[in-house]
């Protein structure tokens, strides 16, 4: 099989809704394709599809969260396999989490591992976490920057929620803000006062790397 046909097996296995169709794609891709390629070019891109095919009625939530579930099972069988990358040469600390009253946590948790593996200590706080707790955990572990992650328009002014706390604390100066999600954009990062937005996973990483080295 090409690695093109294993990506599209990866898709229509989350796409299914089956677990143990995601599971079996994933063993037959892992050693073929590298683990982030998995994620990002197989298993979120039938995610993706799956968001489309909500959308349009063809799916229904049930359906939904069995993929989210078939996707997460996927991603946690491949953590042990991401790039080793700079780990223990600690780059910086981040602190990730899904703000308050969005419990969508699939993407930022990919975007927890990526960033991880490639050398940040993440502490990944969760999701529909409350404001609060991000900046509590911020001057706990001593953070150099905070990901915000946002699912829905309606949880979107969490992020700003956070940067206005954090500065409130007196803490704005020492940590950056970087914010995510499907509703999130480049503009919306500039109108709350962020200092990144990143699209994906890989955007995220790259972009964590210009802000804190
Ligand atoms: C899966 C899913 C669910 C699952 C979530 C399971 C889970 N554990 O996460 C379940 C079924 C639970 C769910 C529930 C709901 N959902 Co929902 N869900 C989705 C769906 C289909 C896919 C999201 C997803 O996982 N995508 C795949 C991942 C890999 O992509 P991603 O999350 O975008 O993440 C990538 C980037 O955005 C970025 N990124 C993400 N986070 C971060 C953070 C940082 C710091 C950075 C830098 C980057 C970054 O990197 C990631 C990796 O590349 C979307 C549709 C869509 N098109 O997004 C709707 C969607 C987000 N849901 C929606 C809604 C409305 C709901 C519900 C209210 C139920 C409902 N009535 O439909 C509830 C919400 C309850 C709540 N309070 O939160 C709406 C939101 C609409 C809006 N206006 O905002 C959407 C858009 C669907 C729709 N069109 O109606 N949902």
């Amino acid at each position: 099989m090409t690695s093109e046909e294993l990506l599209q097996e990866l898709s229509d296995a989350v796409i299914s809704c089956k677990k143990d169709a995601v599971l079996a794609a994933v063993e037959k891709a892992k050693s073929e394709i590298p683990a982030p390629e998995i994620i990002e070019k197989g298993l979120a891109a039938g995610m993706n599809e799956v968001g489309v095919l909500f959308e349009r009625g063809k799916l229904f939530l049930p359906h939904v969260m069995m993929a989210a579930d078939a996707m997460t099972a996927g991603v946690n069988l491949l953590e042990a396999d991401m790039p080793a990358g700079d780990r223990g040469k600690k780059l910086g600390v981040i602190v990730n989490g899904t703000v308050e009253g969005d419990v969508h946590d699939i993407g930022k948790s990919i975007v927890s591992t990526m960033l991880q593996s490639a050398g940040f200590e993440v502490h990944d706080i969760g999701r529909d976490v409350p404001i609060r707790n991000f900046v509590e955990k911020a001057k706990e572990t001593g953070a150099d920057m905070v990901g915000l992650s946002a699912l829905m328009t309606t949880t979107l002014p969490g992020q700003k929620e956070v940067i206005d706390l954090l500065k409130e604390e007196g803490l704005r100066e020492k940590v950056k803000v970087m914010i995510g999600g499907a509703p999130a954009t480049q503009a919306w990062a500039e109108k709350i006062g962020a200092d990144c937005y990143a699209e994906n996973a890989s955007e995220a990483v790259t972009k964590a790397k210009e802000l804190l080295l």
